[in-house]
């Protein structure tokens, strides 16, 4: 397995929407092996192929809060979510794509989403809780959403420029 390295927040690759993986090959599941690992690193609880410069519609993730829970990364391919609940959570979120920075983001608080998995089979299951958040986080960064586009225009523009600058600091060395 292979680390990734992670795009930040500015790059256009992060605005783009993904394209749909028509055959789940060996290479598909060498990536999403590659983002497991990448995920467990950084350390974070999804990550989803467009943040590490790949444009297909693949995500993985693992919100178990238990530490002590043995791993249980999911792999989700083509991910569509076909009903959410009228009823929103708000939960502080974060990204791995735009480090340090966190703030409060209104979703749906249950989603039911289908995808295929690693052996090309149709799964449908409901999430909840931060599940559902993660999940929701993750498709929006296949259609090139991030969660600061939920927040109001100065915010938004105040942690594009502090990436802007770690960007440059990070460039330097
Ligand atoms: O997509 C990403 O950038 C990953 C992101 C997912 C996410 C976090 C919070 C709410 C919604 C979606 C992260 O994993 S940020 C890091 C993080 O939340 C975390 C890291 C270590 C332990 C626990 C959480
Ligand atoms: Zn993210």
């Amino acid at each position: 397995m292979t680390l990734r390295p992670i795009l930040i927040h500015p790059d256009p690759r992060l605005k783009k929407v993904a394209d749909p993986i028509a055959e789940v090959s060996s290479e598909i599941r060498k990536q999403a092996d590659d983002m497991i690992e990448t995920m467990y690193d950084a350390p974070g609880i999804g990550l989803a192929a467009p943040q590490i410069g790949v444009m297909n519609r693949l995500l993985v993730m693992d919100a178990q809060r238990d530490p002590e829970a043995k791993p249980n990364p999911m792999v989700l391919i083509n991910p569509e979510v076909i009903w959410e609940s009228e009823e929103k959570n708000v939960y502080e979120e974060g990204c791995l794509s735009i480090p340090d920075q966190f703030a409060e983001v209104e979703r749906p608080k249950m989603v039911r989403v289908r995808w295929l998995d690693v052996d090309g089979k149709t799964v449908e299951e409901e999430f909840d809780e931060l599940w559902a958040t993660c999940v929701q986080h993750e498709i929006d960064h296949l259609n090139g959403v991030l969660f600061i586009d939920y927040l109001k225009p100065l915010k938004r523009q105040m942690i594009t420029r502090k990436m802007q600058k770690l960007k440059r600091e990070r460039a330097r060395g």
